[in-house]
């Protein structure tokens, strides 16, 4: 079977599967049966798919190219895997023969919303562009029961609902019981000398059973496949004593504990969090998926030598890093090499990427529970940090130096520490990044080994977030550049040569409207609130995070509002804010930050003198799907962390595709923004790193910001002294007037400045298009297939599959 099949022959299988796997006939299936009856057709697809690509990579000698990441926020798949498998028409006219419509069968599909953010989605985007490119690869992670919490807004206050997303998602899995494998926590160390030979050995652990769940992501044309592998924690044996002796609690009570592990994703974004849980979620992807690896390969190997050369491993961020420890527990105790080789197969096959900054992020483990939860781990770990100090020593470093490059110091095990000695490339998320953690969070280490450190600025699945969500632009741009950038986003480009034609300015605006109205429509049906689809659509959305400045935004358009309540016949040019974030539940300044935007909106959005002036919309619940929709409708991209904080920024790649312009800070990736689009075609402002450096050391005051800006002070005292519908903010002014830690107040007047700007270029259609268009030209460079390309090259070693695949 390959991928070009008919409607008819789609309607065939749609029936059969209906009757085969729900016992229900076309008449008396659901919309939720026939969504599954489709799922399970393109899975059977892709099954074969995935078999007959990753037996051309083997016969070709290809590197497997392996991604552990704790998250993966995959949104929907459905109209994903149709529009790669060139499925989307004949799948819709099969089912409208059958009286349905394929957007109500989409809808149908809950998000996958397997991780918090900007992590999460860039590895989604990431299985996409290997697939495509056909790199063989494998994302792992964990099946967790709920997903990323559902938000509700109570009175402006973010209360969190489970996402229970199996019933509707689980039918993309395919569950391999066969291939379970244990993994072990707690117990003691036994040691044992035989001659010469000396081995360990864990007593008394806790056994728990490792369950894959496979889910296929097609690449463009459905010739290369990823296969993303989730493990579910199950109970490795039901303890027939206890209950057979009466003791059905305890006995149900073991199974409880152990599938506790994969029942739900730390809702945490960039902050600490040392529950043990997490510990043990981390440590149970990691020994799983090495396990699973290591198997796969001594089947055909049955050595260890070759594996550098075979297999690349590449841990997104500090959650897995325990890989180091584990591939050489598994390597040593089981496999019987020393310690030396052992060691060398694993930092030539190990690479890590950092994606943050912030220091609290940088995971950090209680050595005592540690120890007690992963015994042997920690022994290795502890021979790893003490073979790594002596050769420090011997260097010549200083016994400061080599302690803030310990693994083990102070109580605590670092993780990040573990991931720079046991990797052979460190890489960040955009050059700004890149640049920093040498400068700062690595700087030790870059002293002793500057060749393992390296950049790739992100990318983002284009094939998604432009030709996918926003059908209207992709179709405008084939009809002019032809459909070459579908596979090479480079391609792009060639929108430059009619940055001054009118009449494709005059389209790109028409489909901009269009867009903007299919969210007013989402806004009125979620929100309840009409918005003007000619006023311009000013968009941040990522999540809370008092770095991102959120409150920048908010404490703005407060001052407007006041300003307009004041001038109520000034000339003005009406906007349209959208937010869109979830805060971390136990976050409570971010869940103020939200408080303050809702109640804003609501004060300004019931107040009939604001009405074709002024609005301001929280997107609930904000998620992939939910950004599918926003994205083509967004003109302004707020883009305004303080600089040296966001190591990226994933949302202002997929915004500039969609043509919305850039507000924003030298941050992360909006320096390579700016670079790409220059100063005419973004609305730069704020201090820049060493701007934001300088005034760090020489004593920041927010007080005097305050004091200086009349309308800032206006805003600050409405929110703290006579407050807004009714309500005050007394923890946000006291912050921002006291500490200030992401110097909000500092870059406030040139913040008001550039919107200032911005509305006026605005009022030049003509020029804002324009501006539109080339930003969308050189967007190109932010594709997740060039990322992975960079990655292949520099990284991993890896080549694409070459030979002919058939269908
Ligand atoms: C302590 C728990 C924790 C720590 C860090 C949970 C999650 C994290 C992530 C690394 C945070 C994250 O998502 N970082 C974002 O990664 C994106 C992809 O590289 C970047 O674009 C964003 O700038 C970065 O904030």
């Amino acid at each position: 079977m390959n991928y070009k099949l008919s409607a008819s022959e789609i309607r065939e299988l749609i029936v059969a599967k209906l009757s085969h796997n729900f016992g229900v006939t076309p008449a008396e299936a659901t919309d939720e049966h026939y969504y599954k009856a489709v799922v399970l057709i393109l899975r059977d697809l892709m099954t074969e798919g995935r078999k007959e690509f990753i037996d051309q990579a083997e016969k070709e000698n290809r590197k497997q190219v392996y991604y552990l990441c704790m998250e993966f926020l995959m949104g929907r798949s459905l109209r994903n895997n149709l529009y790669n498998l060139g499925l989307e028409d004949a799948v819709s006219s099969a089912l409208s023969s059958m009286g349905l419509k394929l957007e109500n069968i989409y809808n149908q599909e809950p998000d996958a919303g397997l991780g918090n953010g900007g992590l999460g989605r860039l590895a989604a985007c990431f299985l996409d562009g290997l697939a495509t490119q056909k790199y063989p690869a494998m994302g792992y992670s964990l099946r967790y029961e709920y997903g990323i919490f559902r938000q509700k807004l109570v009175d402006g206050w973010q209360t969190e609902l489970p996402d229970f997303w199996l019933p509707g998602g689980a039918v993309w899995l395919q569950a391999h019981p066969e291939k379970a494998v244990t993994v072990n926590f707690n117990g003691h160390l036994e040691e044992r000398w035989d001659g010469s030979f000396h081995s360990i050995e864990v007593k008394d652990a806790t056994k728990i059973l490792a369950v894959p769940y496979d889910m296929m992501v097609s690449g463009k044309d459905g010739k290369g496949i990823s296969r993303l592998r989730l493990w579910a924690a199950k109970s490795e044996e039901f303890d027939m004593k206890l209950f057979n002796g009466g003791d059905y609690l305890r006995a149900m009570e073991r199974n409880a504990m152990a599938e506790v592990i994969t029942k739900v994703l730390y809702p945490e974004d960039n902050h600490p969090e040392g529950k043990s849980l997490r510990l043990s979620q981390q440590y149970f992807l990691v020994s799983a998926t090495i396990q699973d690896i290591i198997h796969r390969h001594l089947r055909t190997y049955s050595s260890l030598e070759n594996l550098p050369d075979l297999v690349a491993i590449h841990l997104n961020d500090t959650h897995p890093v325990l890989t180091i420890s584990e591939m050489m527990r598994i390597i040593l105790d089981e496999c019987g090499y020393g310690w030396d080789e052992a060691w060398d197969i694993v930092t030539r096959t190990v690479a890590y990427t950092n994606h943050t900054v912030m220091a609290e992020a940088l995971e950090c483990w209680d050595q005592e529970l540690f120890k007690r939860r992963l015994p042997r781990n920690y022994q290795i770990i502890e021979e790893i940090n003490r073979r790594f100090c002596a050769q420090m020593h011997d260097l010549g470093l200083d016994g400061c130096q080599v302690g803030r490059m310990a693994v083990l110091n102070d109580g605590i095990v670092r993780m990040a520490n573990l991931a720079v000695i046991g990797s052979h490339s460190i890489n960040g998320v955009s050059k700004l990044h890149s640049e920093i953690l040498k400068e700062t969070v690595f700087k030790d280490f870059y002293q002793v080994m500057p060749d393992k450190f390296k950049n790739v600025t992100n990318g983002i699945a284009h094939r998604r977030w432009l030709n996918q969500a926003n059908p209207g632009l992709a179709s405008l741009v084939t009809e002019l550049i032809g459909d070459g950038y579908v596979y090479d986003a480079a391609e792009l480009k060639k929108l430059m040569a009619y940055k001054n034609d009118p009449a494709v300015l005059e389209k790109l605006k028409k489909i901009k409207l269009e867009n903007k109205k299919r969210l007013a429509a989402y806004v009125k049906q979620q929100n309840g609130v009409v918005i003007d689809p000619n006023s311009i659509f000013d968009c941040q959305v990522k999540r809370m995070h008092e770095y991102k400045r959120q409150l920048l935004n908010g404490l703005h358009i407060l001052s407007t509002y006041q300003w307009l309540r004041e001038n109520p016949n000034a000339d003005f040019t009406p906007k349209t804010y959208f937010f869109g974030a979830k805060a971390a539940p136990g976050y409570y300044f971010a869940k103020e930050i939200i408080r303050f935007i809702a109640e804003l909106g609501e004060a300004i959005n019931k107040d009939p003198a604001m009405k074709d002036k002024l609005k301001v919309i929280y997107l609930e619940d904000y998620r992939v799907t939910v950004s599918e929709i926003l994205n083509p409708a967004a003109e302004i991209s707020q883009q305004i962390s303080l600089a040296g904080t966001e190591a990226s920024g994933t949302s202002n790649m997929k915004l500039m595709i969609n043509g919305a312009i850039t507000l924003g800070t030298l941050d992360g990736a909006n320096v390579e923004i700016h670079e790409a689009v220059g100063s005419e075609n973004m609305f730069l402002f704020g201090m820049t790193t060493p701007e934001v450096n300088l005034l760090r050391q020489n004593g920041y005051n927010p007080y005097l910001c305050y004091n200086n800006n009349p309308a800032l002070k206006k805003a600050i005292d409405e929110m703290s002294v006579s407050g807004f519908n009714g309500m005050k903010f007394e923890k946000i002014t006291q912050n921002l007037l006291s500490t200030d830690r992401y110097m909000v107040l500092a870059d406030y007047s040139d913040y008001a400045a550039v919107q200032e700007k911005a509305s006026q270029v605005y009022k030049d259609q003509t020029a804002w298009n324009r501006m539109s268009l080339v930003n969308i030209a050189q967007a190109g460079r932010f594709a997740a297939d060039r990322a992975i390309r960079e990655y292949a090259q520099d990284i991993w070693g890896a080549s694409p599959v070459k030979g002919e695949i058939t269908r």
